[in-house]
């Protein structure tokens, strides 16, 4: 039995939001795996890093002949899917096509409405369900529902309806599954990242402490998505540690990045896995970095984890205002980032970033200025602003129904999946229009340049000038696009 797993991203040139990814995509890695470890046939296509076309996708499947395609689908790409979708059902009606992630968890009756070519969409988390469709599959029975039916967490395709079979339950021991296997990839094929310490470049290995997170905040679709809530599940300190020894060994890893979304909610396990990296010596050997809380970092917490071997820390604060921050519910204060960063350079973490977003309810021209004061205030290595992105399945969603806080759609941009490309807005807030939001978002992003310059203009300069030699020779219309920003910026930024 074959199956065939594609990022289905567009290979997008410069200007659009979500180019190729610097890590490979985990997601696929994990599903990829499972099926391995049980004896399956499976291959991985990661189209906007391997800049395949949708023609270059067929050809592919034509060739391996796959009996399922699964896609994973973000909002940003479910346009893309549905064309592999279609192009699949051209090439063969006895292919199944299915599709999770994201996107699909949120809306499944909507995505199989918007697209006739998917047989079946996977909620929440992949691996078991995957694994039984693909054995059903295998099975051939004469009826195409016989592949689904009864299959926990699917909602499939039944004559002119749907059947959604509820939420198979989280997979509660993670150590039980089988490490991400980015050796389905073409490593080369992903961009480095320059690592301002090292004064290196490296390939970024994505990895995972816990699934889950308990915070609310209104803009993230609860991870696994809204049936399985918010709970949270962690590995041990052993497994993971397993898995960075085995992408060492396997492909040279130095660099590894905790994509959870919050890192650190138990700090007697951080202790714990802190302890055994230098136990193993892995704080001389590798870097790493995650994302917390502000309101979850502690001077400690800094120093345990830089001393096993963390160099990059990264949070989202999101505002400087407090009626924005209390408005996306994410329960931290001005007061908690400022503690945070003090915490941070007080155990002296050699690279402290974090992300703003600029649009969300209870946002106006008043609250931008407040947010450009703290980020000028912060002095932070880099800073990723972002307009505000309404996804389906979050709070956020219901929230610019309701027009809570002042948001609006504009029209129509409710469902429109074109439109999210991170450089257009696509809500008006109070007395910010669209244009008003992008230009904040920029004016916010200028203050960040000239407030990082200002703590260290020459680490500043010499990232720039290590990015330019290296997409000189890795990535030319990347380097194009980034020297038009980037004269942009420093022109008005006035450095
Ligand atoms: C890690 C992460 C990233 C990493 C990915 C790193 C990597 N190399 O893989 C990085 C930092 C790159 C990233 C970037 C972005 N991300 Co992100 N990210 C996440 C996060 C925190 C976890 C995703 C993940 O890998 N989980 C681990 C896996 C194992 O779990 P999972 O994703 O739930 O996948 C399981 C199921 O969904 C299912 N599944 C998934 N696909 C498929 C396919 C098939 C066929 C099947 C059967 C099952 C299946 O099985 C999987 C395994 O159990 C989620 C938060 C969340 N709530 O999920 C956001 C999230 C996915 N990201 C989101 C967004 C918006 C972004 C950005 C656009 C942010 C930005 N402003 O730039 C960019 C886009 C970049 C890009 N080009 O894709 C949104 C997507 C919303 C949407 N509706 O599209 C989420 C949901 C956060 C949110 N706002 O709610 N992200």
């Amino acid at each position: 039995m074959k199956t065939l797993l594609i990022n289905p991203g567009e290979t997008t040139g410069e200007g659009r939001a979500y180019g190729p990814l610097t890590s490979p995509h985990m997601v696929l890695a994990y599903l990829a795996a499972y099926l391995k470890a049980r004896g399956e046939d499976v291959k991985i296509i990661e189209m906007p890093t391997y800049k395949m076309s949708h023609e270059d996708v067929f050809e592919a499947i034509k060739h391996y002949a796959p009996d399922v395609v699964g896609l994973t689908v973000r909002s940003f790409n479910i346009k893309s899917a549905y064309k592999i979708a279609v192009g699949v059902k051209k090439l063969s009606k006895n292919i199944q096509v299915v599709m999770g992630g994201s996107h699909a968890t949120a809306l499944p009756e909507h995505t199989l409405e918007e697209c006739a070519d998917i047989d079946a969409v996977v909620m929440a988390y992949g691996e078991e369900t995957l694994y039984e469709i693909v054995t059903r599959v295998s099975k051939g029975y004469k009826e195409q529902k016989a592949f689904y039916e009864d299959v926990m967490g699917v909602t499939y395709r039944n004559g002119g309806g749907y059947i959604g079979n509820g939420d198979r339950p989280v997979i509660a021991d993670l150590d039980a599954l089988p490490f991400p296997d980015y050796g389905m990839y073409d490593l080369n094929k992903f961009g480095k990242m320059y690592f301002s310490d090292t004064g290196r470049f490296e390939r970024e290995f994505s990895i995972f402490a816990s699934r889950g997170c308990p915070f609310k905040c209104i803009f993230c679709m609860p991870h696994g998505g809204p049936g399985i809530s918010r709970n949270r599940t962690t590995r041990s300190p052993e497994n993971i540690v397993a898995e960075m020894e085995m992408n060492m060994e396997k492909f040279g890893a130095k660099t590894f990045n905790f994509n959870d979304s919050t890192f650190g909610i138990n700090r007697k396990w951080v202790k714990e896995f802190c302890e055994l990296l230098r136990k193993r010596g892995l704080h001389k050997k590798v870097h790493w970095s995650f994302e917390t809380r502000a309101d979850l970092a502690s001077e400690e917490l800094f120093i345990d984890t830089k001393e096993a071997g963390c160099n990059w820390v990264f949070a989202g604060f999101e505002s400087g205002a407090k009626s924005v921050l209390e408005g996306m519910r994410k329960g931290i204060t001005k007061e908690d980032i400022k503690k945070y960063i003090a915490n941070a350079r007080a155990a002296k973490v050699p690279y402290i970033s974090a992300s703003f977003v600029v649009g969300l309810p209870y946002e106006n021209r008043q609250t931008c200025l407040e947010t450009r004061e703290l980020v000028r205030e912060l002095e932070l290595d880099s800073v990723g602003v972002n307009i505000a992105a309404v996804y389906p399945g979050t709070e956020l969603f219901s929230m610019v129904d309701q027009g809570v806080g002042g948001i609006q759609w504009l029209p129509g941009a409710r469902m429109n999946w074109d439109i999210y490309d991170r450089t257009r807005a696509h809500v008006r807030v109070n007395d910010l229009g669209p244009d008003d939001i992008e230009r904040e978002a920029n004016e916010l992003r200028k203050v960040a340049l000239r407030s990082a310059a200002k703590r260290n203009y020459f680490k500043q300069l010499r990232k720039s000038a290590m990015y330019f030699l290296y997409y000189c020779h890795a990535d030319r219309p990347k380097l194009f696009h980034h020297i038009k920003q980037g004269i942009k910026n420093l022109l008005t930024a006035g450095i």
